[in-house]
């Protein structure tokens, strides 16, 4: 493989951060004085190790995803659900017992870490704390030397982030565009990039990849699309999010309408069928975690948020930010709402032209509505 070095910064503005990385999609390490103030870091790690009475302490009875890292389940290791007390009993029985994805801050009131300004133009996690379901895009990880996360895109083509509390990750990330050297012929991709089948995967070496040895306090921007796969060194915790924002929505948009095709052509025996169309969208849903219905209420709400933010401003005062206070002031300037809002009328004008979405008659009206609405606001 070609290996080369991730830029590292200790000194990065946010607009800098968006400049340089987050337009570009690029990846990029934030050096560890940008977490040096989260509680987790002072109170979850004692001498270098994770400080086991503390987490016991303050999480003992949540309950956790763990993900046995020796064990296939399609195409992600087996998981089991324990609580967390439980989990950090058999931490040092069974070395390859992972927790990962966990929620940790629904249910507890400790109040962990902040994400960097750079990282703050999460809509991601906004439009889950609006919606009545719950759930977030915030996890924590924890596992012991040698626990691993295998070759994976992130969800919804999404970006994630990935702060190291204590212990060291080392990270293989894949240039995008290289699909075709990682999938075999039947579409599956290679599970373990240190360890596979040449016979399935004979390009595998010729892959383009770019590796990150992250240290205690440092964050990884991973990018949207970059194929990756981690594994701990020591006993290790991270704390992630998966988040996209305004300079991702293309990708996005590109990820469902790619998943549409799939089950499109696993489902090309019945294309006759009555409620075609709508049989697809349940499908996606159920495949990807998302269809286009969802995907424009994500638009839509973003939307609402940033035309309200906009009116709020021409009014006059009110900078506290509304809805987007918890964002860096970088990305609700006048500017970058209006920046915002011209990002998702450019993907509702790519929905308006997807036939797929067009046949679909109440969403094709929601969407030609809402894009008028925010091309009349940016008048
Ligand atoms: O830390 C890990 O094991 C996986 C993290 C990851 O895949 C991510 O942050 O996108
Ligand atoms: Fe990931």
């Amino acid at each position: 493989m070609d290996i080369d070095r991730v830029e590292r910064r200790d000194q990065l503005s946010v607009e800098e951060f968006v400049k340089e990385f987050l337009e570009p999609n690029l990846p990029v390490i934030l050096g560890s004085h940008f977490t040096s103030t989260w509680a987790a870091r002072r109170e979850w790690v004692s001498d270098g190790k994770p400080n086991f009475p503390r987490l016991l302490e303050l999480y003992a009875h949540a309950q956790v995803q763990v993900a046995e890292c020796d064990t296939v389940y399609f195409s992600d290791q087996k998981r089991t659900t324990m609580s967390f007390g439980d989990f950090i009993s058999k931490w040092h029985s069974n070395s390859k017992l992972y927790c990962k994805d966990w929620h940790f801050t629904q249910n507890s009131p400790f109040s962990a870490y902040r994400p960097l300004a750079h990282l703050s133009n999460d809509w991601l996690n906004l439009h889950c704390d609006s919606e009545a379901a719950g759930d977030d895009f915030r996890f924590c990880y924890l596992g012991g030397d040698a626990t691993w996360t295998p070759f994976h895109e992130d969800v919804f083509r999404s970006y994630s982030w990935s702060a190291n509390i204590c212990g060291h990750k080392k990270w293989i990330l894949v240039l995008p565009g290289q699909n075709h050297l990682f999938t075999d012929g039947l579409g599956n991709w290679v599970y373990n990039l240190m360890d596979y089948d040449k016979q399935k995967y004979p390009r595998l070496s010729e892959l383009k990849t770019l590796e990150i040895m992250q240290s205690p306090g440092e964050t990884v921007f991973v990018p949207a699309g970059w194929w990756h796969q981690v594994i701990n060194i020591g006993d290790t915790i991270s704390i992630n999010h998966n988040w996209t924002n305004e300079h991702n929505l293309h990708r996005m948009y590109a990820r469902l309408r790619a998943d549409l095709d799939a089950v499109k052509y696993a489902l090309r025996d019945v294309v006759d069928m009555d409620g075609f169309d709508e049989h697809v969208q349940v499908v996606l849903r159920a495949d990807s975690g998302t269809d286009y219905w969802l995907f424009a209420g994500f638009l839509e709400s973003m939307a609402r948020i940033y035309l309200a933010q906009l009116q709020a401003v021409r009014d006059g005062g009110c900078d506290g930010g509304g809805r987007l206070a918890a964002f860096d002031r970088a990305y609700r300037s006048p500017d970058a709402l209006r920046l915002a809002l011209g990002h998702i009328a450019n993907v509702l004008g790519m929905l308006e032209d997807d036939p797929d979405a067009c046949r679909i008659k109440d969403l094709a009206v929601k969407i030609s509505r809402l894009n008028e609405q925010i091309r009349q606001a940016l008048m």
